[in-house]
């Protein structure tokens, strides 16, 4: 009987430390051994030219939630987790959503149902908090807490969703208590509000007014009060999608601070403009409605701005956002009601499988970031803020075999036809690319090579987390 169960051989191991020549050896779907010259394994993959990196973890994808009247996500857990493992991802995280109303119990557990069995990537699930009860605030979130449901996102915005700033200290003030993670949409609502009222009323409705209406600054005011806010109770939290220079510049001045404002990114944000959303050169005037996402993108400036950030560590990880709805369909993006003014147009773009290459190619390739900034920024401090840590986001003995093996020369252009998502288009049509993942092994299984997924859904396990009994403190 072979010593190990697969053997990855002439690679180069990549992690968020360390650069190695070394092969990896796999038993029962965790890694073993990282040494030199391992061979006596039941299938040996010849990684020879190839970067050997931890798997992907996305720790911000929305999947199959319900999105607001007469609106379909494109994505269910089947069709997302195939395109993630077709980028080089091994894990996702989205979000269970509380409709106001609901019980969090309730909505959490009917999530969980539409994942169990579908994924071929493992899951973990964040919450959404809408409805934060004193049943809630007492019993629902220390319960699904323990039963390692450990992060949770806020909403600053959207009619449906925005908690105030007491609901916003109060959430704060259990999460302390019970050592979740929050994760914060930071954009002001009622200045959304002013604006977006004063644009419909000039006539402004294009998919552009969505730029429009939601300018740096309401995402600057956030951001500060919700630092604030995190200050007073003394709660670590994550601010998400961080989108420019503006929000960049308060949470570098929050961590000056000393304190501990953690901070995400996408790749739209790296390499997408506002001007995206004018549809320019092409004839439908809704063309821009595929690059409507909130926050929104922004100018070259506040690219460099958060480009620079990365570089300073402001940044903890580059998540993909993945939000996914359909261009040319009445229950996606070119809704009715979207047609009338940018407001009804579902917030939202499909990133997952385009995350890593786009990410790689800006980043690496450019040599803005280092192999191993790209390792901590896409698996390692995903694992490490929401609780997956020392489980997945390494290559070392002990962590699940989840690995992608990338080849940093090979260069490709990004085509919707090629992709795996439920979408029917991606804001990265024509996009030039070096470096590319060629295989992904999860739990030790090979699910995707060369853009084919040879997984089946269900293989991916909905996992459950613990908090870290130190982050758990009387507020
Ligand atoms: N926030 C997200 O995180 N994703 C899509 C839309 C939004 O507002
Ligand atoms: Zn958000
Ligand atoms: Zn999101």
């Amino acid at each position: 009987m072979p010593e190990f169960d697969l053997a990855i051989r002439g690679g180069t191991v990549v992690t968020a430390s360390d650069t190695v020549r070394a092969d990896v050896g796999v038993r029962g779907g965790r890694i073993v051994a990282v040494a030199e010259g391992i061979a006596d394994a039941a299938r040996v993959i010849d990684a020879s030219g190839l970067l050997v990196l931890p798997g992907g973890i996305d720790s911000h994808v929305h999947i199959a939630q319900d999105s607001g009247p007469g609106i379909v996500m494109a994505d269910d857990f089947a069709s997302a987790t195939r395109a993630a493992a077709a980028g080089g991802n091994t894990c996702v995280m989205p979000f269970a959503l509380q409709p106001r109303g609901a019980s969090l119990r309730g909505a959490v557990d009917a999530y969980r149902a539409r994942a169990e069995g579908q994924c071929h990537v493992d899951v973990a699930i964040h919450m959404i908090i809408s409805d934060p009860t004193e049943a809630v605030l007492g019993q629902e979130l220390p319960a699904l807490v323990a039963d390692g449901y450990t992060s949770f996102k806020v909403f600053m915005t959207y009619d449906d969703l925005v908690l105030n700033d007491r609901q916003l200290l109060d959430v704060f003030h259990v999460a302390r208590r019970q050592g979740a993670r929050v994760m914060v949409h930071a954009e002001g609502y009622d200045a959304i509000r002013y604006l977006s009222e004063r644009l419909e009323r000039a006539g402004e409705t294009r998919p552009y007014g969505h730029a429009l209406s939601r300018p740096e600054i309401v995402e600057r005011e956030a951001a500060h009060r919700a630092i604030s806010h995190a200050e007073l109770i003394d709660l670590p939290i994550v601010i998400v999608h961080v989108s420019g220079r503006e929000a960049t510049e308060q949470i570098a001045w929050a961590q000056g601070r000393g304190l501990k404002i953690r901070a995400e990114t996408c790749p739209q944000y790296l390499t997408l403009t506002a001007e995206d959303m004018k549809g320019l050169g092409q004839d439908d005037p809704m063309a821009g409605s595929k690059y409507v996402c909130s926050p929104p993108t922004r100018d070259v400036e506040s690219q460099e701005a958060v480009w620079s950030g990365i570089r300073r560590g402001i940044f903890d990880v580059v998540s993909s956002d993945h939000c996914p709805f359909r261009y040319d369909d009445p229950q996606g993006k070119l809704n009715p009601r979207g047609k009338t003014s940018f407001r009804w147009i579902p917030n939202g773009i499909p990133g997952i499988e385009t995350r890593l290459p786009v990410f790689f190619s800006e980043g690496v390739s450019k040599g803005r970031i280092s192999l191993n900034q790209f390792a901590a920024l896409t698996a390692t401090n995903h694992a490490k803020l929401y609780g997956l840590y020392p489980r997945k986001g390494s290559i070392a003995p002990g962590f699940d075999a989840d690995l992608t093996l990338w080849d940093p020369n090979r260069r490709e252009t990004i085509r919707q036809a090629n992709l795996h998502h439920g979408s029917d288009y991606t804001p990265w049509e024509g996009f030039e690319v070096t470096g590319w993942p060629v295989m992904t092994i999860a739990g030790g299984q090979v699910i995707a090579e060369d853009g084919r997924v040879l997984s089946e859904p269900g293989r991916g396990r909905v996992l459950d987390r613990a908090v870290d009994p130190a982050e758990r403190r009387e507020a």
